[in-house]
């Protein structure tokens, strides 16, 4: 009998390594700086974007996001009501966003008015790190309630990423969660990563994420 052996996984990374591409050159021909918001269900992705949008459009920064969800309008809608372009997709089943899904969120997008493009990935702390979708940046957005040590659990999300977000820091009073213990995590995995404690329900430290973002965008 012949065997007939089939390498899947090679060929949809290789697949999706190639669309991921071509985004990227779609986003630098219309001058976009591209984001991919990252990390656990619940972790506070949306609330961030709720209210870092504002503080971008202050400095005339014009943002199209693309929320990456299993099922459902939620965040889509949440993040539609700031006036700016959203586009939803449901992935039907799978726990992150591909290359080919993101494409799709581009030609739904008004790209020669934009400035910057925020992806919204599934919540998920293991899948959307393996899939790259042709962005300039990658955040992870974490949450004191998951505890310190995740960074080392799930090594490969926060290696990749460029900034990483721990948020929900107005609950320290009530948690046992150390942030230096946390940062000493993060850095066994990266020892690049800007880290930035802020909250999505305050808005603690949002301007300076801001600011980040914005010296990113400039460069890029
Ligand atoms: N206390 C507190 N709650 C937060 C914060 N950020 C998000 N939440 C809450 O956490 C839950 C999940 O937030 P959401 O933005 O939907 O998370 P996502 O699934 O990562 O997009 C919601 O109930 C939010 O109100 C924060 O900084 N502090
Ligand atoms: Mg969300």
């Amino acid at each position: 009998m012949v065997i007939k052996k089939i390498q899947i996984g090679e060929n949809l990374f290789a697949k999706n390594d190639e669309i991921a591409d071509e985004n990227r050159r779609i986003f630098v021909e219309n001058q976009i700086f591209s984001i991919n918001f990252m990390g656990s269900p619940g972790s506070g992705k949306t609330a961030i974007l709720e209210k870092l949008i504002p503080e971008l459009l202050k400095f005339n920064l014009s943002c199209g996001i693309i929320e990456g969800d299993i099922a459902g309008t939620f965040d889509g809608e949440r993040i539609g009501r700031y006036g700016i372009p959203v586009v939803q997709i449901n992935t039907g089943g799978a726990c992150h966003l591909e290359a080919h899904m993101i494409r799709k969120g581009i030609e739904n997008l008004p790209l020669s008015e934009l400035d910057i493009v925020i992806v919204e990935n599934v919540g998920n702390l293991v899948c959307p790190a393996e899939f790259k979708l042709g962005v300039d940046f990658n955040v992870t957005v974490t949450s004191t309630t998951e505890g310190e040590e995740k960074p080392v659990k799930y090594p490969l999300m926060y290696s990749i990423s460029e900034l990483i977000l721990l948020n929900k820091i107005d609950l320290l009073g009530v948690l046992e969660f150390d942030i230096e213990s946390f940062k000493n995590y993060v850095r066994r995995v990266n020892a690049e990563a800007e880290i930035i404690a802020v909250s999505g329900k305050t808005g603690e430290n949002i301007g300076m994420l801001t600011r980040r973002i914005v010296k990113e965008a400039k460069i890029g």
